[in-house]
Parts: C-alpha cells; sequence; structure tokens
C-alpha cells in the first residue's frame, strides 16, 4: 500500500479521498489554490500545499506545480479525482514518468477510450452492441450527406475527441445538415482542439445507463450493476439512482457481461463507468466509457456496500480484487440529489457565504460534502456543494426518505437546488420511473 498520497482536486471529492486514506492507513497531501486555504480538505489532509492562483487553469490543472508538490511532499502516488486532470492521459504518463502511481487507468487506456472512434471499434470487437454509425471520421458535407441517407434520419454528429454530450448535434432532416456539420466540426476545433466528427444514428428519448466497472492489475473484471442517469439538464446530471426502475435481472446480466468483455478489451484495470443508451424497447448501445471515478459513485456504494474508492486505490497499489462477480449483491434502492449553488428555477450560479446550515441525518442518510455554516461558495468553480444520498429497501421508500431528507436540509445566505429536487421527488412521472432524457426538458 502507498505511503503518503496526494490529492489533485479540491471540494467533495477531495474529502471523499481523504477519508478513504483515513482508513487505509495512508497520509494524504491536500493542493489547493489560494482561494481554497480555507476549504475543508485542506483541513483534514496531513498536510497541504499552495499550488496557485484561482482559476483552474493555474492551480488544480497545473500539472507541474502539482507533481512538484507531490515530490516536494514525499508523496508517493496521486489521486485526480474526477475532472480536472482526472482523464489527462499526458498527466497519468508524467506520473508515471516522476516515479508518481497515477491512481487511475494507464495513459493507454485513457487514450484509447477518449477517442470516441477507437473506443466504438474496440468494444464492438468485445461483442457490445453500439448504435449504427461510422467507423473511422467524416471529413466532408459530402461524405456526411451519404452516410446519414444510408443511415437514415434522425442522426447525431459528435466530436471524436469529445464527450460528456459536448459539441453534438442532431440532424433531422438533409436539408438541416450542412449547417449543423459545419458547426460540429468547429465546435469540436474550439473544445477539444480537433475537428475531427463522426455520425451515428440517433436514438430517440433513451434513458442513460451506466455501469460501474473494476478491474485490478491482475486481469480480474468485475462490475457492480447500474445507475440511471436520465435526470440531467444540458448534459449535467442532477439525480442519479441505483438500480435503474425498468432493468430485468436478465438484462442487468447482459449489460453487465458487457461491460466486462468491454473493459476486458481495452486492458483497462482501475474503476471505471460504461455508459450505454437504453431505447424505449429495453434495447442498449455502448456510449461511451469514463475512465475516472465519478460523481455518482455513491449510489452504487449505497446498494453493494463496496467502498469504490478504497478498492480504486488497492488497484493501484497492485492488489487484487477482493470480490468476485458472485460476490456482489444489489441490495435496497439508492438515490443520489446533486445539490449545488444555484437559482433553482434557471440554474445561474449562485456563488456567496452560507449563513445558516444544518445537515440532514438518521436512517439511510448520506451527505457528501465540503461546505459549512460561514463558508464561502468560490465563483471560480463547479457549483456543486453537496451530494445527498438515501439508501432504503424499496424505490418509493427511498423517494420518501429523500423528500424528508431534504426537507430538513437547510441552507442560507445563498440559493441552491433544493427547492428543484423536492418537485422532482413528488413528480408523478418521476414516481413511476417513467423518465428519459428528455424528462426535464418536458417539464417546463
Ligand atoms: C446519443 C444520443 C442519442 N443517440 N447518441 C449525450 C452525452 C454523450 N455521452 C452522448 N449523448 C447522447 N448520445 C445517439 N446515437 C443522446 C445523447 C443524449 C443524452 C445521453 C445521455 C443523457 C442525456 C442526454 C441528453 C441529450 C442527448
Amino acid at each position: 500500500m502507498f505511503h503518503k498520497i496526494l490529492i489533485a482536486n479540491r471540494g467533495e471529492i477531495a474529502l471523499r479521498i481523504i477519508r478513504a486514506c483515513k482508513e487505509l492507513g495512508v497520509l494524504t497531501v491536500a493542493v489547493h489554490s489560494t482561494a481554497d486555504s480555507e476549504s475543508l480538505h485542506v483541513k483534514l489532509a496531513d498536510q497541504s500545499v499552495c499550488i496557485g492562483p484561482p482559476p483552474s487553469a493555474d492551480s488544480y490543472l497545473n500539472m507541474k506545480a502539482i507533481i512538484s508538490a507531490a515530490e516536494v511532499a514525499d508523496a508517493d502516488a496521486i489521486h485526480p479525482g474526477y475532472g480536472f486532470l482526472s482523464e489527462n492521459a499526458e498527466f497519468a504518463e508524467i506520473c508515471e514518468q516522476c516515479g508518481l502511481t497515477f491512481i487511475g487507468p494507464s495513459a493507454e487506456s485513457i487514450r484509447l477510450m477518449g477517442d470516441k472512434i477507437q473506443a466504438r471499434q474496440t468494444v464492438t470487437a468485445a461483442g457490445v452492441p453500439i448504435l449504427p454509425g461510422t467507423k473511422e471520421n467524416v471529413a466532408t458535407v459530402e461524405d456526411a450527406t451519404r452516410i446519414a441517407a444510408e443511415i437514415g434520419y434522425p442522426i447525431i454528429v459528435k466530436a471524436t475527441a469529445g464527450g460528456g454530450g459536448r459539441g453534438m448535434k442532431v440532424v433531422h432532416s438533409p436539408v438541416a445538415l450542412p449547417n449543423l456539420f459545419a458547426a460540429a466540426r468547429t465546435e469540436a476545433k474550439a473544445g477539444f482542439g480537433n475537428p475531427d466528427v463522426y455520425i451515428e444514428k440517433f436514438c430517440e428519448q433513451p434513458r442513460h445507463v451506466e455501469i460501474q466497472v473494476m478491474a485490478d492489475k491482475h486481469g480480474n473484471v468485475i462490475h457492480l450493476g447500474e445507475r440511471d442517469c436520465s435526470i440531467q439538464r444540458r448534459h449535467q446530471k442532477l439525480i442519479e439512482e441505483a438500480p435503474c426502475p425498468v432493468l430485468t435481472p436478465k438484462l442487468r446480466k447482459q449489460m453487465g457481461d458487457c461491460a466486462v468483455a468491454a473493459t476486458k478489451a481495452c486492458g483497462y484495470s482501475s474503476v471505471g463507468t460504461m455508459e450505454f443508451l437504453l431505447d424505449k424497447n429495453l434495447n442498449f448501445y455502448f456510449m461511451e466509457m469514463n475512465t475516472r471515478v465519478q460523481v455518482e459513485h455513491p449510489v452504487t456504494e449505497m446498494v453493494t456496500g463496496v467502498d469504490i474508492i478504497k478498492e480504486q486505490i488497492r488497484i493501484a497499489a497492485g492488489e487484487k480484487l477482493r470480490f468476485k462477480q458472485s460476490d456482489i449483491k444489489i441490495s435496497g434502492h439508492a438515490i443520489e440529489c446533486r445539490i449545488n449553488a444555484e437559482d433553482p428555477e434557471k440554474f445561474t450560479p449562485f456563488p456567496g457565504k452560507i449563513d445558516g446550515y444544518h445537515t440532514p441525518g438518521g436512517l439511510g442518510v448520506r451527505v457528501d460534502s465540503f461546505v459549512y455554516d460561514q463558508y464561502t461558495v468560490l465563483p471560480h468553480y463547479d457549483s456543486m456543494i453537496a451530494k445527498l444520498i438515501v439508501h432504503a429497501e424499496t424505490r418509493k421508500e427511498a423517494i420518501t426518505r429523500m423528500g424528508r431528507a431534504l426537507d430538513e436540509y437547510i441552507i442560507e445566505g445563498i440559493k441552491t437546488t433544493i427547492p428543484f429536487h423536492q418537485k422532482i421527488m413528488s413528480n408523478t412521472d418521476f414516481i413511476e420511473g417513467n423518465v428519459d432524457t428528455g424528462f426535464l426538458e418536458r417539464q417546463a
């Protein structure tokens, strides 16, 4: 096991990683921007290093400053959390070159899955279903027009170097194609430094269902079941749950087997997530792989009892998985609400000082957060300030418990998305599990 881990992140995930390290008996180094010196991750770590001014580009994305901090503090590994440098293959490589273990997959796996065309090819070879689409980049409007006609409208143009929904264009008819195709390439170039795009059949009103996987460095791979993340707004997930309300045990096994096969096919080790679209007829299609730990990992922890972060650290340290697939049992139902410092109607950021704070508690309630009374939510970073997670025997009870916990949660001085979540918990369609990725757009 490692002696000391540097956590190259902030906020709730930095705290989550510190907690895992403490339970593993590993020392922790926090890094922070000048704006974050009063943050809890700094206070709770064994030591801390200031790595730059408030903008992320100068601090949490500053590879040189982070590597230097690790060397000065004599850390032997770096945990990148999510966001920031977590899916940066170059950073993973630099860590290893400096003798620091990157707590995540290899640079090669990050690169392979970061290229969406290669990812599609790799999982297809493993027998995983994908939507009809191009095996190569589409360079010209002429090619795009011909291919779209072959696939049949609607189609979607996606950035090969993209992911997470940015720079995608849905096209419903040939007349709309030239403009949208050009826009997709421009946005891909601007967003990812690479104009390459490819085309897929567009799947209408799918559910977003993802499978958590875990792979050690000895070839053992298991999955921890699925999460339904269909409640999203502009590609930002707001509510996640496990299990997915419409999956049958048979379908869960099929998707799980596919996720494991795909993970093996890319030579992956660490924890990761295979994202799928699930259509109205319960057909599933691989979308992309997230080669990091995700925000919503706690819902899987609550229904499996597995500490995903501790496992991830053990895997990076070279340990074998402590579970076989048959050890994994899904128990009860978990829901996570992301509490953002935002206007609950318009979803515009609302940073500022918290003046009055009380967290919910009781059976089956978990709060993963880094804020406290009189803490000032900073304008420089993501607006998520807490994840409220509940666990109960059934989905119905979990929804009731979430409503109860949201009622108990007091955050004064700033606006938060708590009122939004309260509305969803009493929405009939949500209560019936009748949701897809278009759910929120239809609410307005
Ligand atoms: C799709 C799709 C429909 N058909 N691909 C969004 C995030 C990115 N990972 C890919 N995304 C989508 N890809 C095909 N061929 C619909 C989406 C999509 C979506 C997916 C999951 C959750 C919310 C979404 C919202 C809009 C579009």
